[in-house]
């Protein structure tokens, strides 16, 4: 076993030090920071090997021995010192500081996990890569398969999914602007009229010209009443008037999920003491940052189950897994298509394991 100590201006800096001296397999074993004129940080890292031979440069600079068991940081991060201020640190930059150190070290362990896995489950590991599902749940899903024979049960056991029969009578659909939602309303109201039940429509749409309209047109078309509301006195007196019906669907606009002001509208979705659900639909055209933001956005209306959209023009579908599996939330349906009401599929845990796998959807 190797131990050396790294010395930089930053944690990142150092912790950059000891990935390209000691590489992924390194384990850190302490760290130090020295405040005053000439702030610095010393991390101690190990690995289980001989390292031997000259220190390779890094991206910070080149390293030079400073003792028996110590390398510093040359180039920017010792070179800064000298014009850093005793100023107290920046809270955002301390917290951006403290995610990167934690990125990197979740990197290395990852690394150093998948270097372990026998070469029959690396190979199960890269596939699921290709498919778009992030390195940890691919390292667990890839050591959990008995063989790659086995990665769609795997992937399928931790997929939960929620049948059309399950939905309670009321059923609202938020989401991003442009994702599906209105679409979505009506594919699914119509396919509850189709199995003869009577079904109605609530608009809670008033921000968007036109939004009503598009509902108006598609409640027509499917022979459904359609209430457009502006309140939540109005919202309740609606589901009263339609509470003897089977369903209902409420429609929502869809907002900016960085427009934390946003969420007023569908706030009063909540509490309303009538037996009614929240769908949160997203496209499954969106890389994981976006679908975790919106997630986190949304989930002050007590997200009760996912439906993704725009399947069909997805390539790879690891983003439904991850965040299905990230907040444990059921997958309702995916939508496949603009054509109402038949792009749409209400599918089994097996079914949407095989589609992120790409071995098409089943049902
Ligand atoms: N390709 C594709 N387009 C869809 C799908 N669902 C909805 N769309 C289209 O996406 C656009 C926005 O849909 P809309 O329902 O108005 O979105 P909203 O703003 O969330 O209500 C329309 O052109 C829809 O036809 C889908 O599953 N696949
Ligand atoms: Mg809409």
């Amino acid at each position: 076993m190797k131990i050396k100590k790294f010395r930089a201006k930053t944690f990142r800096e150092a912790l950059c030090l000891v990935k390209k001296e000691m590489g992924d397999d390194a384990v850190i074993l302490g760290t130090n920071e020295r405040r005053g004129i000439t702030p610095s940080v010393e991390v101690t890292a190990a690995v289980d090997y001989d390292i031997g031979g000259r220190p390779e440069e890094c991206a910070a600079g080149a390293l030079r021995p400073g003792g028996a068991a110590e390398w510093q940081c040359k180039g920017p991060a010792t070179a800064a010192q000298t014009t850093v201020s005793p100023e107290a640190p920046d809270m955002k930059g301390l917290r951006e500081e403290i995610e990167g150190i934690r990125n990197m070290m979740n990197d290395m362990r990852l690394s150093s996990m998948r270097r372990s896995l026998p070469d029959e489950k690396k190979k199960v590991y890269q596939y699921l890569r290709k498919c778009a599902v992030r390195p940890d749940l691919a390292i667990g899903l890839s050591a959990a398969a008995p063989g790659p024979g086995d990665i769609t049960g795997a992937l399928a056991r931790n997929i939960r999914t929620r049948s059309e029969s399950e939905m309670q009578k009321a059923v609202a659909v938020v989401g991003p602007t442009g994702v599906g939602k209105t679409t979505t309303i009506a594919k699914l109201a119509a396919r509850s009229v189709k199995k003869g039940k009577k079904a109605a429509l609530i608009n809670l749409d008033t921000y968007r010209v036109g939004a009503s309209e598009q509902l108006r047109i598609y409640s027509r078309i499917i022979g459904i009443p359609l209430d457009t509301v502006s309140s939540r006195d109005e919202l309740r007196r609606s589901l009263s008037k339609y509470a003897s019906r089977d369903a209902i669907f409420i429609d929502t606009p869809g907002r900016n999920p960085k427009d934390k002001g946003s969420l007023e509208e569908l706030r009063s979705l909540a509490d309303l003491g009538f037996p009614l659900e929240t769908h949160l639909l997203l496209s499954a055209n969106c890389d994981d940052e976006f679908l975790w933001m919106a997630y986190r956005h949304y989930d002050a209306c007590r997200i009760d189950c996912l439906g993704f959209t725009k399947v069909d023009e997805a390539v790879r579908f690891g983003s439904i897994y991850n965040l299905a599996t990230k907040y444990k939330k059921p997958v309702a349906y995916i939508t496949t298509g603009q054509k109402v009401p038949q792009d749409i599929r209400f599918s089994t845990s097996s079914g949407l394991a095989a589609m992120i796998l790409g071995e098409g959807l089943q049902s």
